[in-house]
């Protein structure tokens, strides 16, 4: 190990970042300088990694949970060569520019996540370890392990505060994933000051408590951090934190180890003290030392990729079956055409049902589709028999039993979604969204089609009450950008709305399925399937033009055409909007063909009416907007006003 290299790099780390930061007059300091011995060593000497091939599908991942340390990342993936330029650092924080004010996935080659909201990033990192498991079972052969790298992340004191990082941790140690690292930068300062204020766990124990191995070490030992490294990876039965002892903003003279320095630029006087103290000769300077060591690094990380290339094609080779699995999972692209499940009209099933057909029919077509639900496989109706269930016996399985841990498993399922190889699902009450919605919010941003199976959605739960019955939700995901709400309105619909959510590639999809049963309907647009795939179409036709259109959404759909078959004098059309959103972005001339001009339009939909103003007055909205009741499905909907007669009085208005 070249010592002399990797302190030649920190330094650089440290000053392009403080640099950056000042340049920008916004950034967090605290973290890049702390840090910068283990970033030099971790790009350095631990990341089997290619610059030149920022996607090799064999690349150890690396996670900055801590997200906010973004020039940490930035400035390593710059020195190690990756397309990341000088410019694009002194342009930290502006529009446009890849080195974001976090990490964001996409912008830069070697952003293997989003992060940022903390905690985050190592439950992503999970579900990296997850793939990484996941593939190296389906793949690997006694021969040839082409499928064989560790999952690293940074962790700091906020991400080891947040539960999500708590959930995640905790299923880790659970599955026993031996080749997830993290690394623990305790500096014992977060943003209002020292930890002793508010964190003073021992978070060793804890995470010994989880089935972690823990070892402890200083963050600027090389020789001692990469024994450590090594002690990681010779255990290979549980995860391992490493708990890094640092000094937060590590190199400015006067504000190291102080909360000042965690998210503000040092300033003109401390960085010109932080230069003199450090020797760095002047603006954004690269140690010619670093610049020499990654020259030769990228040589020699050019030579292992080609040599694992090389065992690929003699694999591939052995196993031409396996290969055209790998290549349709790689491309997303299901291995056979998918048998999509048929129901018979006036069959009584409800869409959590009608889902389960067809999620086992796309599990058989999509043999990379990997999920579960966050312990209510038998209510979401998530099983797949014949996948197997995923443990650390059995690494093949590919339903995952996350435990009551929602916010874990979406984070977790962004995660393997971003891995490559695999497609993510999750699944819980869609009530429950709002315990896994930052995640949620994730995949919308980063663009990841990791489906979302939301059941019990609506009042027509019953029983459980208030505390389960969906009210604001469908508004508040449809309020999401790049989220995609499906909420079909019976079994036909949902083997649509789950073959759309398998061809999207570029974000979430969320199925909001019923708890109770719902009659299959005859469908008045011969070309329905198609026609649904803009949002909506016509159920019920009127007869000749329409006097009032009847837009509802999922279960209401046969309460609509219950309603209008009970209206006489006008003429009734009933259109299921399968996609609120994805309807109200097609052009006026598909709208208007279902929803004609001059006609009146009424609104049916369980939940809260905010969104639906557009399209009908007030008084035309038949919607929920209070909180639900416990009691008998059909009982409470009659309390809160949904029946076909009520529908069809206000359509006959
Ligand atoms: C979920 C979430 N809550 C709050 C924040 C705002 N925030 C950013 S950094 C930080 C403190 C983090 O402390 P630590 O992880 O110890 O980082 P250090 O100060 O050591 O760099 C907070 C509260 C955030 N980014 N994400
Ligand atoms: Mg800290």
């Amino acid at each position: 190990m070249n010592t002399k290299a990797l302190e030649k790099t920190a330094l650089s780390v440290r000053a392009l970042s403080m640099d950056a930061i000042q340049k920008a007059n916004s950034g967090h300091p605290g973290l890049p300088l702390g840090a910068a011995e283990l970033g030099a060593l971790l790009y350095g000497e631990i990341l089997r990694h290619d610059p030149s091939d920022p996607l090799w599908q064999d690349r150890d991942r690396f996670v900055l949970s801590a997200g906010h340390g973004s020039m940490f990342l930035y400035s390593l993936l710059h020195l190690s060569g990756y397309a990341v330029s000088l410019e694009d650092i002194k342009n930290f924080r502006q529009v446009g520019s890849p080195c974001a004010g976090h990490p964001e996935f996409g912008m830069a080659p070697g952003i293997e996540t989003t992060t940022g909201p903390l905690g985050q990033g190592i439950a992503t990192a999970v579900g990296m370890a997850i793939a990484e498991s996941v593939l190296a079972a389906r793949f690997n052969t006694p021969k040839r392990a082409i499928v064989d790298h560790y999952t690293y992340t940074l962790v700091g004191d906020g991400c080891l505060q947040e539960g999500v990082a708590s959930e995640a941790s905790s299923l880790a140690g659970h599955l026993g994933l031996g080749k997830l690292i993290a690394f623990y930068d305790s500096n014992k300062i977060t943003i209002d000051g020292s930890t002793d204020i508010s964190f003073t766990e021992d978070v060793a124990k804890r995470y010994e408590a989880y089935g972690w191995q823990v070892l402890k070490g200083s963050m600027y030992d090389f020789d001692g951090v990469a024994k450590l490294v090594s002690q990681a990876k010779a255990e290979t039965k549980k995860p391992t934190l490493i708990v890094l002892t640092s000094i937060i903003g590590k190199g400015a003279p006067n504000k190291q180890g102080s909360h000042s320095v965690h998210g503000a630029p040092l300033g003109p006087e401390e960085i010109a003290a932080a230069r003199a103290a450090l020797g760095i000769p002047g603006d954004f300077y690269v140690a010619p030392e670093a610049t020499e060591y990654f020259a030769a690094k990228r040589a020699e990380w050019k030579k292992a990729r080609e040599a694992w290339a090389a065992e690929f094609a003699a694999w591939a080779k052995e196993n031409p079956e396996k290969k055209a699995e790998w290549d349709a999972f790689y491309a997303g692209k299901p291995v056979a055409a998918p048998q999509m499940p048929s129901f018979a009209a006036g069959e009584k099933i409800a869409t959590r049902t009608a889902s389960n057909k067809s999620l086992v029919a796309a599990a058989k077509a999509w043999t990379n589709l990997v999920g579960g639900s966050a312990d209510l496989q038998g209510p979401n109706a998530v099983a797949i028999p014949e996948a197997g269930v995923y443990s650390a016996a059995n690494r093949a399985g590919r339903y995952l039993h996350f435990g009551i841990r929602e916010f874990g498993m979406a984070a977790i399922s962004n995660g393997i979604q971003l891995h490559g190889g695999l497609r993510a699902f999750c699944a819980t009450f869609l009530v429950f969204v709002d315990y896994l919605r930052p995640a949620l919010r994730l995949s919308a941003l980063m663009k990841q089609p990791v489906v979302y199976v939301l059941t019990h959605d609506s009042i027509y739960v019953g029983e459980d009450g208030p505390t389960h019955q969906p009210i604001e939700h469908l508004c508040s995901l449809r309020a999401m950008p790049n989220v995609r709400v499906l909420r079909p309105a019976d079994a036909e619909e949902t083997a649509v709305a789950w073959e759309m959510a398998m061809a999207r590639t570029d974000g979430p999809t969320v199925l909001a399925l019923t708890r109770q049963n719902l009659p299959v309907f005859a469908k008045a647009d011969p070309d329905w399937k198609n026609t649904a795939r803009t949002g909506a179409y016509v159920a019920k036709k009127a007869d000749g033009k329409a006097d009032v259109v009847v837009l509802a959404t999922g279960s209401e759909v046969s309460l609509a055409l219950d309603a209008a078959a009970k209206v006489s004098g006008k003429k009734v059309q009933v259109v299921s909007v399968l996609s609120k959103e994805l309807f109200e972005s097609q052009p006026e001339a598909v709208k208007a063909a279902m929803v004609p001009a001059g006609a009146r339009v009424v609104v049916c939909e369980a939940g809260v009416r905010t969104g639906w103003e557009a399209w009908a007055k007030a008084a035309d909205i038949m919607s929920i907007d209070r909180f639900g009741e416990s009691g008998p499905a059909d009982k409470v909907a009659a309390h809160l006003g949904f029946t076909s007669d009520a529908l069809a009085a206000l359509i006959a208005k």
